[in-house]
């Protein structure tokens, strides 16, 4: 499908458009559909089937039978990961697929989710499967004549509500690390991007010829086994729909025992309040930021610009982690802003699918549209626009990377998530200053420090309240690194065994023992 300068010659058909219920592709009961859009150009790339409330239904029963009776939550854990494993090498197999229809549906540079996005959603599938057979609570020498021990149980029926902005990436930070405590769930998509979830719903039942070899060993296996070799059927079931419908069926659904949610914080209260007045279900939040990004005045200037850019820039700022808030200490302040304006002269807007291109269209026009309008906003409010704030184009939503200065922390730019390509720096003279300011935000997702001086890394990154503090880097995610913001930015984490933890529910046991002499 690529050619050899990495380019792609042709699109991938689209294969799947229905719900994925028990293990089958089906059209919504209603029969509605909506369209998909390419942001490159405006145009529909297919009709998905838009489900609601009765198809979340039927997605949770099968979901509710998968783990009331079936074999997932009951598999020795060895085999969930053997399946999982399975399930990992089909997305590496299946890589150039699930890329082009990430940068169609979502405008995301098809060779970095080529490279890098597709394959770490596999990963997340290696990490946690190695994970399950190793989930174990722990034995509690008890006061009196008692023997205690807990045990770590699968919570149920998860709900895993997905944002746009990395589809199979977040598809798969949620649902791997449910899939090794032996939840069933029920996902949503983003309405804007359900085409590569569509696909990995596909590929987590295929079968193949490997696991028949496996099984010829597995004693315990029957032959109705080797048939749903895959992910077996109901446990891993894909609503594609809204957010008002399908999304707030889940989270207000009785027999959901948990629900794991990225997006706004907006809808993130939404989703605490359908909790709140549904079954009490516990429910992680990973939400929006205004991340600070502070630079001292002893940084290679030039190494530094070169990071500021991608914690702004990358996946065209559309970035929960955006580096949005860049904070430069004085000395380095014109030295700083000269840097990244060189830089920028180099920095292609367009087409995802050219390799040279490092930022392609935002992911709709919705988003266009608030972005162009923060830029408005930014310029009313009297910040310097230094360079961009223009859409580029006639068609498709591409929009010039923006920088502002003269922002102050009390401007709508310095405060509220823009999602786009927008930088606001800032000067600052002390270190108490930079922290202060860089708290000075309702979220608290992520920092980063950039300096050569340990004392002030250290004192920074303890002083900042954020989730994750990144020291002269950006970005550096893995799988064993927990990721969850603080105060407005949510609660629990992704990543990491803190998320699967998550999907686990603690059951303590107490017995009495006789007579014993200890
Ligand atoms: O998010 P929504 P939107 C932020 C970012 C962006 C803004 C708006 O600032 O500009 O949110 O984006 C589902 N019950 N982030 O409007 O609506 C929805 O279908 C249950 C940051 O697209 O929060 C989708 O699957 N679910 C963020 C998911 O929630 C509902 C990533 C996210 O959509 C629902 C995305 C409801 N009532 C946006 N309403 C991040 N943290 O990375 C919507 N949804």
């Amino acid at each position: 499908m690529t050619t050899q300068n990495g380019s792609l010659e042709c699109l991938p058909k689209i294969k799947f458009t229905q719900l994925f219920i028990d293990g089958q592709f089906v059209d919504a009961l209603s029969g509605k559909k909506f369209e998909t859009i390419d942001p490159r150009n405006e145009e529909v790339i297919a009709e998905i089937a838009e489900g609601d409330k009765d198809d979340v239904d039927l997605a949770v029963k099968a979901a509710r039978r998968a783990f009331d009776n079936g074999p997932w939550p009951r598999f020795p854990a060895s085999e969930r990961r053997r399946r999982m494993l399975k399930f990992a090498d089909l997305i590496n197999q299946n890589v150039e697929e699930l890329a082009a229809l990430e940068a169609q549906d979502a405008g995301k540079i098809y060779n970095l989710v080529k490279l890098a996005e597709i394959p770490s959603a596999a990963e997340k599938l290696r990490y946690y499967a190695g994970a399950a057979d190793k989930i174990h609570g722990s034995t509690l020498k008890m006061s009196g004549q008692f023997h205690g021990y807990t045990l770590l149980e699968p919570v149920g029926v998860v709900g895993l509500i997905i944002p746009w902005n990395f589809p199979s990436h977040m598809f798969m930070m949620k649902a791997a690390p449910a899939l090794a405590a032996g939840c069933t769930m029920v996902i949503k998509p983003a309405e804007q991007t359900p085409l590569s979830a569509l696909f990995l719903a596909h590929l987590s039942k295929l079968v193949s010829f490997l696991n028949f070899k496996v099984y010829m060993i597995d004693t315990f296996v029957t032959f109705v086994d080797f048939l749903q070799a895959g992910i077996p059927d109901g446990v891993l079931n894909v609503v594609t729909g809204y957010g008002h419908s399908a999304g707030a069926a889940i989270t207000s659904h009785m027999d959901v025992d948990k629900v794991s949610f990225t997006g706004s914080t907006e809808v993130g209260r939404l989703v605490m309040q359908a909790a709140a007045t549904s079954n009490l279900k516990p429910v992680s939040l990973e939400l929006g930021g205004k991340s600070p990004f502070i630079i001292f005045d002893d940084v290679d200037v030039d190494k530094v610009a070169d990071i500021s850019l991608s914690a702004i820039l990358y996946n065209k700022g559309e970035l929960c982690v955006a580096g949005s808030r860049v904070f430069v200490q004085e000395g380095i302040y014109d030295k700083f802003i000269a840097t990244v304006l060189e830089k920028l002269n180099s920095w292609v807007v367009g087409d995802p699918f050219d390799p040279n291109v490092r930022q392609g269209p935002q992911v709709n026009k919705k988003q266009y549209n608030r972005i162009l309008s923060y830029i408005e906003i930014g310029k009313r409010e009297g910040a310097t626009l230094l360079t961009g704030g223009k859409p580029l184009g006639n068609k498709g939503y591409y929009i010039e990377p923006t920088i502002f200065t003269d922002v102050t922390d009390e401007m709508t730019i310095a405060r509220e998530e823009i999602f786009g390509p927008v930088m606001s720096i800032m000067k600052f003279k002390t270190v108490e200053e930079a922290i202060k300011r860089g708290n000075a935000s309702q979220y608290g997702l992520a920092a980063g420090v950039m300096t050569n001086d340990l004392n002030i890394a250290n004192m920074v990154s303890r002083s900042i309240r954020a989730g994750i503090v990144w020291i002269n880097c950006y970005m550096v995610f893995n799988d064993d690194l927990p990721f969850g913001g603080f105060k407005m930015s949510g609660f629990g984490k992704d990543s990491g065994m803190e998320c699967l933890q998550g999907f686990l529910q603690v059951k303590s046991v107490a017995m009495p023992i006789h007579n014993s002499p200890w």
